[in-house]
């Protein structure tokens, strides 16, 4: 028997064994310093650049304490699978010209983001920031809509932990990706904070959002054009904010993507503007299809279901004709109480463009505020479109 090569074979698997452990790039040993007033940008992206170039799987990791930090970008491809692992209190800090995230991953395969960490955007405090000083009639001097988190084209991705704290524009925004799991995420922001959506989801496609926590001033959850294969299960959303979860807005610009096999399951709203919702504008052509809302609390939300297939905020709509399909959609299970009369909305410019629309176990209760509906004032309507009842649905006027 030759020794020499069952030696160099025995040592090929030392090093692979070897390997399998992840080298941890610390900023702390680029020269970051958890001292709440350093920005760590460059050792962000130093860290972020060799853990990249590795030839073997890398984390960076941020450890706990308080750090600033600027507009860090953090792409790829890179060689091996890189996790980073945030546990700092991360504060934003914006300097330069307009940009459209704070913290961005992009061009990933496999990219794993987690921690105990906090990103907070510094949204609520931003408009006092020297650089957003208004001019004389009241005009920015500079706009700082940044999104707190920005993932871009990542295939396989995990971000589970960490919070999402007063984001300037939309918490958490993923774009071009598939295969992504976010669980475990908080997001705050006073209700009263615009644009300060917690997960918006384009053109991204199997995602499970699950175990999560908003409360935020915009919707909890946007799904917006090109959302497919999505399952959203056991969020809690709320106090207040715009809309639960929100389809929509669909047929605002040419060739979107369809939103297809949708699942929001196990969720509850707690004093939202609105529950679960599918919004399209006149414009252009796109389907909503296969999406079902399924054992869902609404506590004290002003319009707990609704469809707006002909929703037209702004005049330039008015004369346009609605031409986003939305069909195959239920409503089941879904209970609790509703701050204004009007429990069920669904409105269709024509029944040919609404197919399939089912509500079945539906208990939707006035709330005993004196400014809120009775019992004989909520009521439900629904306006071009013949829906499929089963079960108890109440208040019944559709
Ligand atoms: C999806 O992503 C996860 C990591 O979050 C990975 O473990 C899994 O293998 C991926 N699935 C496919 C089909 O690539
Ligand atoms: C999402 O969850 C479903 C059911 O639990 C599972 O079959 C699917 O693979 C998951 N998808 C991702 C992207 O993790
Ligand atoms: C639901 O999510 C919360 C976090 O928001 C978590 O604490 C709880 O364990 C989850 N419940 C289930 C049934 O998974
Ligand atoms: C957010 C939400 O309503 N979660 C519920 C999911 O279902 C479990 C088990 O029934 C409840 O305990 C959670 O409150």
């Amino acid at each position: 028997m030759n020794i020499i090569p069952t030696f160099s074979l025995l040592l090929c698997i030392l090093v692979v064994v070897v390997n399998s452990d992840p080298q941890v790039f610390d900023v702390t040993q680029f020269g970051a310093k958890p001292d709440d007033q350093t920005d760590i940008s460059l050792a962000l992206i130093n860290a972020w650049a060799k853990a990249c170039a590795s030839a073997t799987p890398s984390k960076v990791l941020i450890p706990a304490g308080k750090y600033v930090v600027g507009t860090v970008g953090m792409e790829g491809p890179c060689k091996s699978e890189v996790h980073v692992q945030i546990d700092g209190y991360l504060k934003a800090q914006i300097v330069g010209l307009r940009r459209l995230s704070w913290i961005t991953f992009s061009g990933l395969k496999n990219l794993v983001l987690f921690g105990s960490g906090t990103l907070d955007g510094q949204g609520p405090t931003a408009a006092k920031l020297p650089e957003n000083r208004k001019n004389k009639v009241g005009m920015p001097l500079a706009v700082f809509v940044l999104q707190n988190l920005r993932l871009e084209s990542i295939t396989n991705g995990l971000i589970e932990g960490l919070t999402s704290k007063d984001s300037r524009s939309f918490h958490v925004h993923i774009s071009r990706s598939s295969n992504i799991t976010v669980r475990g995420l908080t997001v705050t922001a006073p209700p009263d904070s615009p644009d300060t959506v917690g997960i918006y989801l384009r053109r991204t496609h199997r995602v499970n959002i699950s175990d999560v926590d908003i409360a935020t001033g915009d919707h909890c959850i946007n799904l917006a054009d090109g959302s497919q294969q999505v399952n959203v299960r056991n969020v809690t959303c709320g106090p207040g904010g715009r809309t639960g979860v929100l389809v929509g807005s669909l047929g605002k610009t040419p060739d979107e993507e369809k939103v297809m096999d949708v699942a929001v399951t196990n969720c509850s709203f707690h004093g939202t503007a609105g529950g679960v919702r599918i919004e399209a504008v006149p414009g252009t052509i796109n389907t909503a299809m296969d999406i079902t809302f399924e054992d869902l609390v609404m506590d004290k939300v002003e319009n707990p279901i609704s469809v707006d297939q002909k929703f037209c905020p702004v005049q330039s709509c008015e004369k346009v004709e609605p031409k986003v399909t939305i069909k195959d959609v239920s409503f089941k299970n879904i209970k609790g109480t509703c701050a204004s009369p009007l429990a069920i909305d669904i409105s269709c410019s024509s029944a040919s463009f609404c197919k399939n629309l089912e509500l079945a176990d539906i208990d939707l209760k006035p709330v005993g505020t004196a400014a809120g509906p009775t019992a004989k004032t909520l009521k439900s309507q629904c306006t071009n479109v013949k829906v499929i009842k089963s079960g108890l649905v109440s208040p019944d006027g559709c």
